[in-house]
């Protein structure tokens, strides 16, 4: 792509996610889910790894959906309406992979998101967010591959990159797009990004505007 059509993709997106958006509701099941008439992006990840943190950074907003220091804080489907008419949803979803949590609820949360991204029509992208510190985990490639199955669209998105060095950050970046490449379904470009220093947010505004 062009240096200035990609300048001008980001300055698209950055408009459109400094203008209105809104919390919908909270979904604990598919049955609470407002008609699937408009796209959606629906944040994946561990527990923990930064999915209610990357949602403020990309709207710019703090506090617009809930982040904590302990696993399993966000517990249903989270939408939040983009745009005024609206262009688009992002659903902040329960993270996968909390051993710690009670057996009834994991098994709920795990039904709960897999139904979701299995079987939900207007759903157009996943972000399916890595950790950098860690890498892609077993679990990862769980969702990785129900992904592929459903044809669901999806590109990893490294977190907390300023938790380590930027030489490390690349190193790991290139390593999961390698692993990446093997998901017919994976977007080829894996993002690094920091909620905290803001880093990679506009690329990420962009891809998630290109995505719909
Ligand atoms: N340093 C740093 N910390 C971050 C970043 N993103 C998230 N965190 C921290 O990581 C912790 C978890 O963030 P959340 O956004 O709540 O994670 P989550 O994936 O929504 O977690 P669950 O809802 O429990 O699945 C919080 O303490 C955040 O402040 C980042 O980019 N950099
Ligand atoms: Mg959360």
């Amino acid at each position: 792509m062009e240096e200035a059509e990609a300048a001008e993709r980001i300055e698209a997106a950055r408009k459109l996610f400094a203008g209105p958006i809104a919390f919908l509701k909270s979904a604990p099941g598919l049955q609470f889910l407002p008609d699937p008439d408009v796209p959606e992006v629906a944040f994946a990840g561990r527990s923990n790894v930064g999915k209610s943190s990357l949602l403020n950074a990309l709207t710019g907003r703090n506090s617009l959906a809930r982040t904590s220091n302990t696993p399993g804080r966000t517990q249903e489907l989270n939408l939040f309406d983009v745009g005024d008419p609206i262009v688009f949803r992002l659903v902040d979803m329960p993270g996968y992979g909390f051993a710690e949590a009670p057996k009834d609820v994991v098994r709920k949360w795990k039904h709960l998101v897999n139904d979701y991204l299995r079987g939900r029509a207007t759903l157009k992208r996943v972000l399916l967010l890595i950790d950098s510190r860690h890498g892609l985990k077993p679990v990862d490639g769980e969702i990785m591959d129900l992904l592929d199955k459903a044809a669901v669209s999806y590109q990893v998105v490294l977190t907390k990159g300023d938790k380590i060095k930027p030489t490390e950050l690349e190193a790991t970046r290139l390593k999961v797009a390698d692993g990446a490449r093997t998901h017919p379904a994976a977007y080829p470009e894996v993002l690094a990004t920091s909620s905290e220093k803001g880093f990679g947010i506009p690329e990420l505004r962009a891809a998630v505007l290109a995505s719909i």
